[in-house]
């Protein structure tokens, strides 16, 4: 068994926080909403500059929410363009607190990781680089110019350039992904893990392979103009509020929703608009007409009983099969050859409810959207379950035609883009002539380390410098003490970051914090005051204006921190002049134009208002694969498989975190309030275990022989299908083994971890 062995803390302490249990509620939004925002951005951030704050939000002059990847309207924009979870994420980066150089001398690192993750978020912005010396217990300042001149030394000093990971979150904008990536090619590596890794990979994968694009095909008129809405595993009433607002204006012009989840979360079932009044007196839309509650990793059995009734029924587009298609005669035969009995065992919905919910599908006009986010993505087979979802549409002729389509409903706020701009680990060759083309240096073709990858190399000492553009590597990532052990044998660990989290903590050698600016602050450079930009879930690209003073006088952008990095190590190697890049966006903007098709005019069509999309094949009824068809694929059916005394775990957000950055304590619609360290379980599951209402239990996960720990979290009767449970990240991924991780994209299965469940002992 992987135990902690060391007094840094890598996972959260082990202790309750008291809790309070209250009724789940059974529709998201309304005014508790809205007051629940106020009470975040102004108890953090102050009167002035929390209104300052959220006027700036997701206006056309203004900056883009850094929390969901999901789209403004095209054509209007409310003064409040924000939602619940969008106010929290802007008061916790315009917080007044610091994390100063002061406190970071008050408190040894050991003393920082006995810190729960609400405390690490409630300490505030980081004022300063600050360094973690070989062997000291504690960080002190260090001078940017030091901090470059130290990651040069160590970058340069490796054997090869593999031996170094460059990770990247999300939430880094278009110009400093581009810069990046550039960079890391230029330095000699295609070592770039990045947080898709652990995300929408496995849609990415399964749609290249299917229709030849590995983005969503729907805008936001589609979604509002659509007959059927199958939303599948994914939670919006925390996750993508504001998508609530378009699902109200289909159901309101007359669109079903269909929710295939294992919990009814409240988002699902009904929503009531905080800025109508019909919302502020209390009364929800009911959303979602069907819910069907599928086992945890049965979508893959329910979505073939679809398209078995649809092909049964006759109810499939030959045309369009015959003309678009190939695969759907091997994909029928293999239809006919399954039984309900098995998937109504698999899936544990019935078959008059999948039936039912096949013939919704196919009604009218067939102008169905399928939504899906990491309750299909995370798991060992969600290639082949997403591919399952892309069947359906293509049966259907549900997709490159309006109102209807695929739509993977994007995590982080950049993280589409990011990819767009070269973050990958194995990008295409097109990407990379493209790049040697412009920049006239030999750019390296072998495939570089994704995140579980990068995790074993630095575990096994081949990776030795870990260098991450934001996010929080130690608790994103799997197995967390395996993982920490991999960061502890770096020579060197650097993160830019806004906030102190737990993998500033668990260092290489030597541990660097540059800080950064966030998205709601000004960033002026020689050129003037700059812009960033990003692009959202449907592959609108527009501009994010901060308008806040920085938090501090020491903080750099992030193009800034990666230019004089990349300065300060490629020297005489450099293929651009970096510090002359980052005096104006402009220049870096220019630069993509030419390497990254749709971006043509860059500069000058992202200040339109709104900004533009991006061409998208599938739209056009182009599919981008060998051989010039769309692809029915057949994979045989298969879910994970546990004996009688086990159960299946998802490890899932609460309505208070943004990933890792915990907000609060609550999780309000599930009825959680004041503490994390809970699993949600079926009473009978809990009644066969012996274990009590609220009563303290440990949970084992068991991989391959191997056994795997999280000690203390509170049983919590939960209407979970049997044999289901869940519990929160990060808390629960020292639970998801690092060999687990789903075929093709390499997706840690963070949504089935086979589990046992006992009393504390
Ligand atoms: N406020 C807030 N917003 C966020 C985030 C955040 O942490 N906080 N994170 C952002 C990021 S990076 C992402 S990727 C997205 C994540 O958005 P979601 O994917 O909604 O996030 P999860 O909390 O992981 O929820 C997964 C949902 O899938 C369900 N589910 C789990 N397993 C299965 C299964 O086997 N089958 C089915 N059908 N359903 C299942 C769960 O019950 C849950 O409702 O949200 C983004 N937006
Ligand atoms: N068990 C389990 N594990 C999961 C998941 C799950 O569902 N279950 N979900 C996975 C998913 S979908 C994702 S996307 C990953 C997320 O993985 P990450 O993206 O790595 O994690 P975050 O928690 O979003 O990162 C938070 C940190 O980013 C930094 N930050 C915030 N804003 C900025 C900024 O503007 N610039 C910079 N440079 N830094 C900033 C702050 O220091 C903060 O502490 O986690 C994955 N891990
Ligand atoms: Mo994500």
């Amino acid at each position: 068994m992987l135990m902690p062995s060391r007094e840094i803390l890598a996972q959260p302490p082990e202790t309750f926080t008291g809790i309070e249990i209250a009724k789940t509620k059974s529709s998201a939004a309304g005014v508790p909403a809205v007051t629940n925002s106020l009470k975040h951005v102004y108890g953090n951030s102050g009167l002035v500059r929390g209104t300052a704050a959220m006027l700036g939000l997701n206006q056309w002059e203004g900056f883009d929410c850094p929390s969901c990847a999901w789209p403004d309207p095209d054509d209007h924009r409310s003064a409040f363009e924000f939602c619940e979870n969008g106010a929290k994420a802007i008061a916790s980066e315009t917080t007044k607190k610091r994390m100063t150089p002061e406190r970071f001398q008050q408190h040894s690192v050991a003393e920082l990781s006995q810190w729960s993750d609400y405390e690490m978020d409630q300490a505030g912005r980081l004022t300063h680089p600050m360094v973690l010396r070989p062997g000291a217990s504690h960080y002190e300042p260090i001078s940017w110019d030091d901090a470059f001149r130290l990651v040069a030394d160590e970058l340069n000093a490796l054997t090869s350039p593999d031996e170094a990971v460059f990770y990247t979150s999300g939430r880094a904008t278009n110009e400093a992904a581009f810069l990046y990536q550039l960079f890391v090619r230029n330095f000699g590596t295609n070592n770039l893990p990045d947080c898709s890794n652990m995300c929408h990979e496995s849609s990415g994968a399964a749609l290249m392979e299917s229709v030849g694009i590995g983005k969503g095909t729907v805008t936001l008129k589609d979604l509002e103009t659509a007959e059927t809405i199958l939303i599948i595993g994914q939670n919006p009433g925390t996750n993508h509020p504001r998508m609530l607002s378009s699902l109200q204006r289909a159901v309101e012009a007359g669109a079903t929703i269909i929710a295939v989840n294992p919990m009814k979360e409240a988002g699902l079932t009904g929503f009531m608009h905080p800025q109508q009044v019909k919302g502020v007196l209390g009364m929800a839309t009911p959303l979602a007409k069907h819910f069907l509650q599928v086992r945890l990793n049965g979508d893959q059995a329910l979505l073939k009983g679809i398209a078995k009734t649809l092909v049964d029924d006759g109810s499939y587009d030959e045309a369009f099969i015959r003309e678009h298609t190939v695969g759907f005669d091997e994909y029928r035969s293999h239809l006919h050859s399954l039984g309900w009995d098995e998937l109504e065992r698999i899936s544990g919905v019935s078959r008059a409810e999948i039936e039912n919910a096949a013939r919704l599908s196919a009604s009218g006009e067939r102008k169905l959207i399928t939504c899906w986010a990491m309750g299909l993505t995370q798991h060992k087979n969600a290639v082949a379950t997403i591919q399952e979802v892309v069947n359906i549409h293509l049966l259907l002729a549900a997709v490159g035609r309006e109102s209807a389509g695929l739509c993977p409903v994007r995590g982080h706020s950049n993280v589409q883009g990011d990819r767009t701009m070269g973050v990958f680990e194995k990008m295409p060759e097109w990407f990379m002539d493209n790049l040697e083309q412009v920049f006239k240096f030999k750019v390296p073709r072998h495939h570089g380390l994704d995140t579980v990858a990068a995790i074993k190399a630095m575990h096994e000492g081949q990776g030795k410098v870990f260098y991450a553009l934001g996010g929080n590597f130690l608790q994103a990532t799997p197995d967390t003490e395996y993982t920490a052990e991999a960061l502890r044998r770096c020579s060197l660990t650097v993160h830019i970051s806004t906030k102190l989290n737990r993998s500033h903590l668990i260092t290489g050698r030597t541990g660097l914090i540059l800080p950064c600016l966030g998205r709601s602050e000004v960033d002026i450079r020689a050129a003037g005051d700059q812009f960033l930009t990003v692009e959202n879930s449907m592959s609108v690209v527009h501009a994010s204006h901060g308008k806040l003073q920085p938090a501090s006088p020491h903080l750099l952008s992030e193009p800034e921190i990666i230019a004089r990095t990349a300065a300060a190590t490629l020297e005489d190697k450099a293929c651009v002049d970096w510090l002359a890049l980052v005096e104006d966006y402009d220049r870096i903007r220019d630069l993509i134009a030419q390497v990254v098709p749709g971006f043509e005019d860059f500069s000058q069509r992202v200040r339109q208002p709104g900004g533009f999309y991006l061409p998208n094949t599938v739209r056009q009824l182009q599919w981008a694969v060998p051989g010039g068809k769309a692809r029915i694929m057949t994979h045989e059916l298969n879910c994970i498989k546990t004996t009688a005394d086990q159960l299946v775990l998802q490890t899932f957000r609460s309505h208070d975190q943004f990933n890792t950055t915990v907000y609060g304590l609550n999780d309000r619609y599930r009825g959680i309030g004041n503490e994390r360290r809970v699993i949600f379980m079926n009473p009978n599951d809990m009644k066969t275990r012996s274990i009590s209402p609220v009563t303290a239990v440990d949970i084992v996960s068991h991989f391959e022989g191997e056994t795997r720990q999280a000690r203390r979290f509170l049983a919590i009767p939960y209407d979970v299908p049997a044999g289901s449970c869940a519990a929160y990240f990060p808390e629960a991924n020292v639970l998801v083994p690092i060999n687990s991780y789903a075929d093709v994209s390499l997706t840690p299965t963070s949504k089935s971890v086979i589990v046992t469940v006992s009393p504390s002992s």
